[in-house]
């Protein structure tokens, strides 16, 4: 299998990477560019991963958040390992329910496991798991704990297969399956999504977005874009509020 890591920057994708692949790594640079393209084996050269620029979104407003986006849609991995900062989970969310409208299996790898009890962090991570229909493996790579347990389930392929996850409104969702039937092409979805996002680079194919969005526009008003990303708050603020406890003992910093 190719396997893609992906997260935040600073989530800790290197020391995974390197706790993963140890020696069995090359180094290059991607096309064109300066950016380090890392690439490492598991299981004895059974499986490549492959260290992807840290990115905050799937938008292709930065060089690297480019790069990560088009591997994932160009060259298809067969699993995403998306690595979740679970200090910041709201932050790193935003990512993974973009990551969640592709096509691609992914496994969720929640980092920092050695902070949760210094930082007084209690995640549920069975009712995570359940509300992003997702596997999800708590480990920390700077201790290396979970990282077997990371490890057997990807050889075993025993994580949850994809599947389609409304997380928008009912009557945003509504839109978006419209124009989902509408596009024949892998991770319609996806593209569905993006086309409300206004982003640049996804070609409208012809469909007319606008019949679909004024009306919502004005129900709401707000622009689409400001509904989709609102959106995505909501979701992640009501996965957070059924599965993440900050016990604040010690600290009584809040967010
Ligand atoms: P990247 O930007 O995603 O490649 O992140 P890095 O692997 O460079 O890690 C960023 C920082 O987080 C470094 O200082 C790491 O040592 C630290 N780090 C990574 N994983 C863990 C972890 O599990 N626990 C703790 N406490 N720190 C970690
Ligand atoms: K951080
Ligand atoms: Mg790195």
């Amino acid at each position: 299998m190719r396997i893609a890591l992906i997260g935040n920057q600073n989530s800790g994708k290197t020391t995974l990477f390197n706790a993963l692949t140890g020696a069995n790594q090359k180094i290059g640079n991607w096309p064109g560019v300066t950016i380090e393209q890392k690439v490492g084996y598991i299981s004895n050269g059974t499986h490549e991963i492959i260290d992807l620029p840290g990115i905050y979104s799937l938008s292709p407003y930065t060089l690297e958040e480019a790069l990560s986006r088009a591997f994932l849609i160009q060259e298809k991995p067969d699993l995403i390992i998306n690595i979740i900062d679970a200090t910041s989970i709201e932050r790193s969310l935003y990512l993974t329910t973009q990551l969640m409208e592709l096509n691609i299996d992914m496994v969720i790898a929640l980092n920092m496991a050695d902070m949760f009890d210094k930082k007084g962090i209690s995640i549920d991570i069975k009712a995570l798991s359940k509300q992003l229909q997702t596997t999800i493996v708590k480990i920390s790579a700077l201790k290396r704990s979970g990282l077997k347990e990371l490890v057997d389930i990807i050889e075993s392929q025993t994580y949850i297969k994809h599947q389609t996850q409304s997380i928008f409104r009912p009557n945003v969702e509504k839109i978006i399956g419209h124009l989902v039937s509408q596009i024949h092409q892998d991770h319609a979805r996806f593209i569905a999504i993006k086309l409300l996002e206004k982003d640049p680079i996804i070609e409208s194919v012809g469909l007319d977005i606008d019949k679909w969005i004024k009306p919502l526009e004005q129900s709401y008003q707000q622009d689409i874009e400001t509904i989709i990303a609102s959106g995505r708050y909501d979701y992640i603020e009501k996965v957070k509020s059924q599965t993440f406890v900050r016990l604040h003992h010690g600290d009584h910093t809040t967010e």
